[in-house]
């Protein structure tokens, strides 16, 4: 369904649309001067537009050092996932990175597309990485330094165990949550978060990766990418992929929830994380990409689409999301309402359903002890009318400029 489709059906996404598409363009004319910072930022939105626009509303100084983590861990993640270099080829190059970092000289082809790019003119990446603070230069080289490390380790092996499953996404995107709470420390305006919090706030957003992502991995040309624990994948089918063949389809639903359950374990974590930032721009920036994964997840549950393509928010929803998530009462709000969502989806013959269920309650009991979940705008349930005053004064500004251009059109060709 395209767009306008989209926003017939869901008529109050066009103003957040509207403000999103201003935003980016806004962010874009932010790109600054020197060539290497020019490069940086320009590369940031052709390479994470999610990530982007939530990095770009952050102060200044924190918002360079933000950006250069991104795109040094966003090369790294190149070269792990080019699955056309030979491991023992690759596994050095992994271990190594947080060295190159340093050196504007270094550069290896790998990757496609805006990443090749990445990778081919690195060296604006390193040189703007040596005009950082030295105390976020040493962040952001040890964590690569350990991403790179753990990443290494996992091209030889498989994830087997739910713990080794945690192990991998902590090195991939749990470190990524440690850098971020090292950065904002370092710039002044948050205390240090414990490390098991900032683990949890990137468990939750590389399961639902991996969970959302099945297909597309699975199919990875040359060889398939696969993160999902054969603990879990074992007890439905004997092999990965036959999640795909539709005669699988029950077993992959219920592997699919499963699944699902486990990524919800980390919710209470990245709700205690989030509660305790001080500052609205990182609290934002933190809390818009978990709003967009309990979403993701809620819809991904019970859902056979998830092996036929890749389930995805609508671009609407985003918006909403980027244009109204401030406070904790509104990601109090938007985890009760995906959970609402999701609930109603259990099926009582699911394997994990009890699970499930349990683990849904806690988190909608978490939300309303906030004592926040007051009268809002629901993310899915409808109390307020269709369209509402500023949707109909758009659409009757948009019903203007077409009946004057059609009066136009239609004056022109009978002077013709
Ligand atoms: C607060 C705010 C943002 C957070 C956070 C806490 C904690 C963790 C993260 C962001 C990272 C979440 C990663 C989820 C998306 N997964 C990936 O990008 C996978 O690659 C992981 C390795 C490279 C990580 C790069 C990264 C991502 C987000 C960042 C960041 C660095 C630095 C600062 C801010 C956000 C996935 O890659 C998919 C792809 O190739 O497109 C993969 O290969 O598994
Ligand atoms: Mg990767």
């Amino acid at each position: 369904m395209g767009t306008l489709g989209a926003i017939m059906k869901h008529p109050d996404d066009l103003y957040p649309l509207l403000k999103l598409k201003m935003a980016a363009r806004h962010a874009e004319k932010q790109i600054p001067p020197q060539p290497h910072w020019g490069f940086c930022y320009s590369m940031l939105h052709k390479v994470s537009r999610s990530f982007a626009l939530v990095i770009q509303q952050l102060g200044t100084e924190l918002r360079d050092a933000v950006c250069i983590f991104y795109l040094v861990l966003r090369a790294l993640d190149t070269v792990e996932d080019d699955t056309s270099i030979a491991a023992d080829f690759k596994v050095p190059i992994l271990m190594a990175f947080h060295r190159h970092i340093y050196d504007p000289d270094w550069h290896f082809s790998c990757g496609t597309k805006d990443y090749k790019v990445l990778m081919e003119q690195f060296h604006h990446v390193s040189n703007a990485f040596l005009e950082l603070g030295r105390n976020y230069q040493e962040a952001i080289e040890d964590i690569t330094m350990r991403m790179g490390a753990g990443m290494a380790k996992f091209i030889c092996k498989e994830v087997e165990t739910v713990a080794d499953y945690d192990e991998y996404c902590h090195y991939v995107a749990g470190l990524v949550g440690l850098g971020l709470s090292k950065l904002f420390h370092a710039s002044g305006k948050e205390d240090l978060a414990p490390d098991s919090l900032s683990n949890s706030m990137g468990l939750f957003l590389q399961k639902t990766n991996i969970i959302r992502d099945y297909l597309e991995d699975i199919n990875e040309i040359p060889k398939s990418r696969m993160f999902w624990p054969r603990e879990i994948w074992s007890k439905y089918v004997d092999k990965l992929e036959d999640l795909k063949y539709e005669e699988n389809s029950v077993k992959a639903v219920q592997c699919l929830n499963d699944m699902v359950t486990n990524a919800l374990i980390h919710v209470e974590d990245c709700l205690q994380y989030m509660s305790a930032l001080r500052n609205p721009a990182i609290f934002r920036f933190c809390a818009i990409p978990q709003i967009m994964a309990i979403g993701t997840l809620a819809l991904c549950y019970n859902n056979i689409e998830v092996f036929r393509g890749v389930v995805k928010m609508r671009r609407g929803l985003t918006a909403r999301v980027i244009d109204r998530t401030r406070t904790m009462a509104d990601v109090y709000g938007a985890f009760f309402d995906f959970s609402c969502m999701l609930k109603p989806k259990i099926e009582k013959h699911d394997p994990n359903a009890t699970k499930t269920l349990n683990r849904i309650e806690t988190i909608q009991k978490l939300c309303r002890e906030s004592g926040v979940l007051s009268k809002r705008k629901s993310y899915i349930i409808r109390n307020e009318p269709r369209y509402n005053s500023v949707t109909i004064a758009i659409l009757f500004v948009l019903l203007v400029i077409i009946f004057t251009y059609l009066s136009a059109y239609r004056q022109k060709n009978q002077n013709m």
